[in-house]
């Protein structure tokens, strides 16, 4: 299952286990502890008083008193030394035995705040790499979903450099609605009449494929007109996993997509998927711009220079970079949709 990225207030979240970046003491603190804490109420208090404590790199478990989430998993992230005292080792503990704490309790579903990057000075970008790099790890061999709640958008900042590149490629390529009004003259209500009717006529487009696959065999032209329809973009997606000679699990997980999503995908010849899946197949096959674009029209899409997380998409695709969670960091960042479900 996927790894997300999402804004929020980690207190408010609906899923089977929040993870607390506490202290030793496990008896609360400041940052997101003090938060969940004060959150949860005074039982959350009286129950870590019967844990002992927790070591840098372990995790604990609780219930979740007042929160949404079925269980709190505490663990202890280490304090920033400077980088050589095995900090990132330990940070990466943190995680796997968080997790490992959440499937043992038959959670699903897990949200992790940046651990160690407040209070205790991981520096941030590597606090996120980490962060990546063991729920990525675990996620091969299990299925859950996994989120990492960015609290504040400058802890999330992707690199510098490809921020900067990204940016030159969008002023370069995007024409944002206004502009495109202006440019043709028409105006903002009559572009958004305009894409209505574009997203409507994809849709009619592939409603008729559906409605002449169920016309009855009286219409003899038609029906010989059918059966030279192209490969469904299902059908392309399975033969393009075998000629790159993937698994559909490695194919799925690079997508970053449910292996839920991926059955129906599988089992249906016409499933119509949304973009932003197509999209992270066409990441996790490594397709070039070309492939891409056949692969989005299969679905009924296409890659437009006025939508500005298609063009981020479209940088990524021109330079090869196919590792979806930088792609996604970047359109987070930009406060695009992500790709994946
Ligand atoms: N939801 C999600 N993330 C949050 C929230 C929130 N409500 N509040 C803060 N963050 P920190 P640490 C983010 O300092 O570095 C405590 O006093 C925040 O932006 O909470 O592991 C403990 O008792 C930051 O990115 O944890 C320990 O003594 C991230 O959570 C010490 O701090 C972690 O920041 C632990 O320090």
């Amino acid at each position: 299952m996927p790894l997300k990225f999402i804004r929020q207030d980690i207190t408010t979240l609906e899923v089977d286990a929040i993870v607390n970046a506490a202290n030793g003491s496990l008896l609360g603190g400041g940052g997101v502890d003090g938060a969940i804490h004060r959150a949860a109420g005074p039982g959350l208090l009286a129950e870590c008083r019967t844990l002992g404590g927790c070591r840098t790199g372990e995790a604990k478990i609780t219930g979740a008193y007042r929160l949404k989430a079925k269980y709190i998993i505490h663990t202890v992230g280490p304090v920033w030394q400077g980088g050589g005292s095995g900090e990132r080792e330990l940070l990466f503990s943190c995680y796997i035995r968080s997790l490992g704490l959440a499937r043992d309790h038959g959670c699903e579903s897990v949200a992790f705040p940046l651990i160690s990057s407040g209070a205790y000075g991981f520096p941030k970008r590597e606090a996120l790499n980490v962060a990546e790099e063991a729920i990525s790890a675990f996620l091969e061999d299990h299925d859950m979903e996994v989120f990492i709640v960015i609290f504040d958008k400058k802890s999330f900042a992707v690199a510098e450099e490809l921020k900067k590149s990204v940016e030159s490629f969008i002023d370069d390529k995007y024409s944002a609605p206004f502009e495109l009004a202006m440019s043709n003259r028409l105006s903002v209500a009559d572009l958004k009449k305009k894409r209505r009717l574009d997203v409507k006529a994809e849709a009619d487009e592939a409603d008729a494929l559906v409605y002449a696959a169920s016309l009855p065999a009286a219409e003899p032209g038609l029906s010989e007109a059918l059966k030279k329809l192209d490969e469904s973009f299902s059908q392309s997606l399975l033969r393009l996993i075998d000629e790159r000679g993937l698994t559909d699990a490695q194919c799925y997980k690079k997508a970053n997509v449910d292996r839920k999503l991926f059955s129906k995908i599988r089992s249906d010849r016409l499933y119509r998927p949304s973009k932003p899946t197509v999209l992270a197949f066409a990441v996790a096959l490594e397709l070039d711009l070309e492939e891409a674009e056949s692969l989005l029209k299969k679905a009924g899409f296409a890659l437009s220079h006025s939508s500005k997380a298609d063009v981020i998409i479209e940088y990524f695709i021109k330079n090869r970079i196919f590792d979806i969670m930088k792609i996604n960091e970047t359109l987070f960042e930009f406060d695009q949709p992500l790709l994946g479900a």
